[in-house]
């Protein structure tokens, strides 16, 4: 273990202990593990060889007392320090990622917290934005203002960007792009058309008339911070989000090469160039050659087909079998978009959503589906305003009142019941016999260790009114990583016990994981697809679900919420 690591645990202790301060010792505390943290940081020799040492001590390095010399001990032999877990426990995982904001330490932290209930970046970014924060003692406007500053720095420094916002950014640029009359397609490629969780850089795809006229009017649009770039037939931007762009001007005879290597992946690329190498050809960006002459390029089917080939849905592109499964013609046919009959997860006004249950209906009804389920929050998780057992019950009245105000659409009463820390439900049974399909998923205590927390899941999984896993562990894209357990004994659980899996298609979370789905259905499980939607406008995020799915392999048939409603009532767990 790197002395860094160990520094670092200590700077978090630390931290939380200014954080929490429920110990009368903190400021004492505190301080030691700050000078512990400085001495391990400047310290010449790795502490991992002072403790290996029978004839040193780790106490004879400055600031290092007994309690922390056991506590590096820790560290170096479990990789885990239980103090530090413990600590972690207190306060949500979001405020640590605050203190990366510059201008934000732990006594800001603690006051936004304790003020304004405010958990991590996001928030602290609505409640500036809302003029929130200046109203707290020693802050005002220009210390708001700087809190957004750091905010925009740190998304620029963390390089990465999640799967809704490229896509947003790249219907904006494509929107502009196309307004030019020289501009024919405008077309994203790279981690975008994959439908990665995440993405690195965006890789736009041109082609028209007068590419110099067309790079000229994007390196114009409004959000271009930096030109990094400007040839021929290739423009690199940084916008000020912080995301770059790389824009490919393109003849069109030469478009399905260039959309296929530039999709990728790169994995994908090189097994493919393998293989047209192993037939004496060259395949490039530009075309599948044989020596100097052309064999195809125009479109992507051309290029695969001449490979021996059918063509590769992008989104299983990572050369993970789909070449293999090419080959043999067994390609699944992956579901889409216009499969998905209803939506199982969303929330009203009863909890935390912004929406009544008619609102919410008359949007599904909208997309074309067939049923609803609605699913507040139980009384655990108080920051979402969790209904108690008096109001769900009121709440599943409400929602058997909207299903005579609006028609043609099944409006289902459901529950996403918390699952205590213990594995009990945070209903009685007697309760959640009322509600016509439960979902059980875990807000609270995310941080135990493996064993502890896949027997807490399958605790839970064992309650017969449970029906479906909610966003089965809990991960938030580039916020939160998933909670440790056994994936493969929940699996087979949830398998025996009938139980569904969500894949909670919300760009946040996207859980089940592509991989996660991919394994689900080898071990021959069912999904569901919802979208966690705490307002009409957010149904429409099924797509991330369904471009998830697609990554995942899964086809109409492995996805439940494709069925008409009593199909889909047909195939669930059976009631007690
Ligand atoms: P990202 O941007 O990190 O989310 O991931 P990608 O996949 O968009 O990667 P990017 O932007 O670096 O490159 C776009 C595509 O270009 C990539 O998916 C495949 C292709 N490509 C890039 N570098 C190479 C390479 O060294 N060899 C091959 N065969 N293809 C490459
Ligand atoms: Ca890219
Ligand atoms: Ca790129
Ligand atoms: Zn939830």
């Amino acid at each position: 273990m790197e002395n860094r690591t160990i520094a670092e645990v200590f700077e978090e202790i630390a931290n939380l202990l200014k954080i929490v301060q429920d110990d009368k010792k903190w400021p004492f505390k505190a301080a030691a593990y700050d000078r512990a943290r400085r001495s391990i940081e400047s310290y010449p020799e790795r502490l991992e060889e002072v403790a290996r040492d029978p004839n040193r001590k780790l106490t004879d390095i400055p600031g290092i007392g007994e309690d922390l010399a056991a506590k590096i001990k820790e560290l170096i032999e479990t990789g885990q320090s239980k103090y530090h877990q413990e600590q972690l426990q207190k306060v949500p995982h979001g405020l640590l990622e605050m203190l990366r904001l510059q201008t934000v330490g732990p006594q800001k932290a603690r006051l936004f917290f304790h003020e304004l209930g405010i958990k991590d970046v996001d928030e602290l970014e609505a409640a500036a934005k809302e003029g929130k924060l200046r109203e707290l003692p020693k802050m005002d406007e220009k210390s708001e203002e700087n809190i957004l500053k750091a905010i925009e720095l740190y998304r620029r420094a963390s390089g990465r960007f999640r799967l809704d916002t490229a896509y947003e950014t790249a219907e904006e640029l494509a929107g502009y792009l196309k307004e030019l009359n020289e501009v024919e397609r405008v077309e994203p490629a790279g981690s975008l058309r994959r439908g990665r969780e995440t993405v690195g850089d965006l890789d736009l795809l041109v082609t028209g008339r007068d590419h110099a006229k067309i790079a000229g009017r994007f390196v114009r649009h409004p959000s271009v911070e930096a030109i990094l770039a400007q040839g021929e037939d290739k423009v690199s931007v940084r916008l000020k989000n912080g995301m770059q762009v790389d824009v490919r001007l393109l003849d069109k005879e030469a478009y399905g090469a260039a959309l296929m290597y530039f999709t990728g992946s790169k994995e994908h690329n090189i097994a493919l160039r393998d293989r047209a190498k192993k037939r004496g050809w060259k395949l490039s960006e530009y075309a599948l050659f044989h020596g100097e002459k052309v064999l195809a390029r125009r479109t992507e089917e051309d290029v695969y087909k001449k490979l021996g080939l059918p063509w590769i849905p992008p989104e299983l592109r990572e050369n993970l079998g789909e070449i293999e499964a090419a080959e043999r013609n067994e390609l699944p046919k992956l579901v889409e978009l216009g499969d998905i009959q209803g939506d199982l997860q969303m929330h009203t006004t009863a909890s935390d959503g912004k929406t009544r249950v008619e609102e919410m209906a008359e949007a599904a009804k909208r997309l074309g589906y067939k049923y609803i389920l609605i699913t507040d929050h139980s009384k655990a998780v108080t920051i979402a305003n969790g209904l108690d057992e008096k109001r769900a019950v009121e709440n599943i009245r409400r929602i058997h009142d909207a299903r005579k105000k609006v028609k043609g659409i099944e409006i289902w009463a459901g529950a996403e019941v918390d699952i205590l820390g213990d594995g009990r439900l945070d209903y009685s049974d007697a309760v959640l016999k009322q509600f016509d399909i439960v979902l059980a998923s875990i807000h609270s205590r995310m941080t135990m260790p493996s064993e502890e927390m896949t027997e807490r899941i399958i605790k839970a999984l064992a309650n017969p009114y449970v029906r479906i896993l909610g966003h089965p562990t809990g991960r938030q894209i580039l916020k939160r990583d998933p909670f440790n357990f056994d994936v493969e004994k929940v699996f087979a659980a949830a398998k025996q016990q009938g139980v569904i899996l969500e894949l909670n298609g919300n760009p946040e979370r996207l859980d089940l994981s592509d991989r996660l789905v991919k394994l689900a259905k080898e071990r021959g499980m069912k999904i569901i697809i919802s979208t966690d939607a705490h307002h009409p406008d957010h149904l429409n995020l099924m797509r991330y679900g369904v471009i998830t799915a697609r990554r995942g392999w899964l086809t109409p048939k492995d996805v439940l919420n494709t069925l008409p409603p009593a199909k889909l009532l047909g195939v669930l767990r059976p009631l007690p």
